[in-house]
C-alpha cells in the first residue's frame, strides 16, 4: 500500500513535469522576453521574486534555529523580550526598505510602459495599430496605412509599435507573453500601449510569436488564439503596400476557385471581407477580413493551415470553437462546395 502511495505522488510529479515542460518556448513564454517590455516585466518578476524567496529563507532559518533550540525536553526559557524597541524596530523598517525596493521599481515602469505621448502627437511617424478583440477572434486596423488584417498580427522589429485596445462586444485581453501585455480590450474605453519586439530574439522564436486572450469571456475563450509575424521594417513596408494594392476581390486562378469565389460571394461575403481597406467602422466589421487568408499560419487561429482543417472548419465551426459567431450563420454545404471553397480562400494571397 504504501508502496503504491509512493508510485502515484513520482507518477504525479512526471505528468507535472511533463505539462510543465511545455512552458518556456521562445514563442509563448514570459520567462523568455522577446523585448524592451517583456525584458522590464522579466526583471521585475525576478526582483520580487528575489525578495520573497529572501523572506522565506530568514523566516524558516529562525524557525529553526528556535525549534531545535529550545525544545521542551531542555526546559530552557529563552529571554524575554516583550516590548522590546530593538527588535520592534528591525521588524518595522526591514519590511519598509524591501517595500521600497520593490515599489521604487514598479512604479517607474508602470508610468514607463503607459507612456503613449508619441503615438498622441499630431504628426509622428509612429506605428499604430487599432486591435479590435471579438468573440473569438482578433481585428488589427493599420488607420495610418488604411488596411485591415485579422488573426496574425503583422509587426516590425525593432521599433516601438503602439496599440489602442478596444473590444466590441465584451471584455477580452490583448496579450503576447513573451513580448508584453497583458492589457484588457473593453467595451467603453480605449486602452493604449506600446511594445518592441526584438529582432534577434524573434529570429530564435520562428518570427511567429503566440497571442491569447486573457480574460475568461466564454465557452471558446481559451481558443481564443492569435499569432504574431514579426519581420524587419523592410519586410514589413513590403507586406504593407502588397496589402495595399488589393483595391477589389482577388480574382480566382483556377475552375475550382472561381465556383467557390461564387459560392463566397453568395453565403459568406456579408460577413468575411476579401479586401483590406478600412473604411468601414469598426462595427461594420462583424467577422475576420479574408484579404491574405492563404498566407495566414492558423484557421480560425487554431487550426492547422491547411485544406482538410479549413473544409473541417467551414463545414462545422461549432465543433472546433463552442459558440463562436459563425456558426449556423449559411447553408450546409455539399463536399464539392467546401473543396471549391477551400481552394479560393488558400488562393487568397497578396504576396507571392
Ligand atoms: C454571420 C457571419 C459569417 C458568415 C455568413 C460566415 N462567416 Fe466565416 N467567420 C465568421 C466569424 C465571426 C469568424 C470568426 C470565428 C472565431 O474564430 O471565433 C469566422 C471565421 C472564418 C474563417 C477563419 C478565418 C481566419 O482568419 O482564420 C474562415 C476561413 C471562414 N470564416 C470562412 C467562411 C466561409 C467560407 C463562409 C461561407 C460559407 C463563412 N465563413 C460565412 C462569421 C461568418
Ligand atoms: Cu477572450
Amino acid at each position: 500500500m504504501k508502496r503504491l502511495a509512493k508510485w502515484r505522488l513520482i507518477s504525479l510529479f512526471a505528468i507535472l513535469a511533463l505539462v510543465l515542460s511545455g512552458c518556456g518556448e521562445p514563442y509563448l513564454s514570459a520567462l523568455r522576453p522577446a523585448g524592451e517590455v517583456a525584458d522590464i516585466q522579466y526583471d521585475l518578476m525576478k526582483l520580487s521574486t528575489y525578495i520573497m524567496v529572501g523572506v522565506i529563507i530568514v523566516v524558516m532559518v529562525i524557525f529553526a534555529i528556535v525549534f531545535f533550540r529550545y525544545r521542551r525536553k531542555d526546559d530552557r526559557i529563552p529571554k524575554q523580550v516583550e516590548g522590546s524597541h530593538t527588535l520592534e524596530i528591525i521588524w518595522t523598517v526591514i519590511p519598509i526598505l524591501l517595500l521600497l525596493i520593490l515599489a521604487v521599481p514598479t512604479v517607474a515602469a508602470t508610468f514607463k510602459l503607459a507612456d503613449v505621448k508619441e503615438m498622441d502627437k499630431e504628426k509622428s511617424d509612429a506605428l499604430v495599430i487599432n486591435v479590435r478583440s471579438h468573440l473569438y477572434w482578433w481585428d488589427f486596423e493599420y488607420p495610418k496605412q488604411k488596411i485591415v488584417t485579422s488573426q496574425d498580427l503583422v509587426v516590425p522589429t525593432n521599433e516601438k509599435v503602439y496599440f489602442n485596445l478596444k473590444s466590441l462586444d465584451v471584455k477580452h485581453s490583448f496579450w503576447i507573453p513573451a513580448v508584453g501585455g497583458k492589457l484588457d480590450t473593453n467595451t467603453d474605453n480605449v486602452n493604449k500601449f506600446w511594445l518592441i519586439f526584438d529582432e534577434k530574439r524573434a529570429n530564435e522564436a520562428g518570427n511567429l510569436f503566440y497571442g491569447k486572450c486573457a480574460e475568461l469571456c466564454g465557452p471558446s475563450h481559451a481558443l481564443m488564439d492569435f499569432k504574431v509575424k514579426a519581420m524587419t521594417r523592410d519586410q514589413f513596408d513590403a507586406w504593407v503596400t502588397a496589402m495595399q494594392n488589393v483595391k477589389e476581390p482577388k480574382k480566382a486562378e483556377t475552375d475550382l476557385a472561381a465556383q467557390g469565389q461564387e459560392i463566397f460571394n453568395k453565403s459568406c461575403i456579408g460577413c468575411h471581407a476579401v479586401t483590406p481597406e478600412n473604411k468601414m467602422p469598426d462595427t461594420a466589421r462583424v467577422a475576420p477580413n479574408l484579404t491574405n487568408f492563404g498566407e495566414r499560419s492558423r484557421v480560425a487561429g487554431i487550426l492547422d493551415h491547411n485544406k482538410e482543417e479549413l473544409k473541417n472548419w467551414i463545414k462545422d465551426p461549432e465543433t472546433y470553437k463552442p459558440g463562436n459567431e459563425m456558426t449556423n450563420k449559411y447553408p450546409n454545404m455539399t463536399d464539392e462546395q467546401l473543396d471549391a471553397l477551400a481552394e479560393y480562400l488558400m488562393g487568397l494571397k497578396v504576396q507571392e
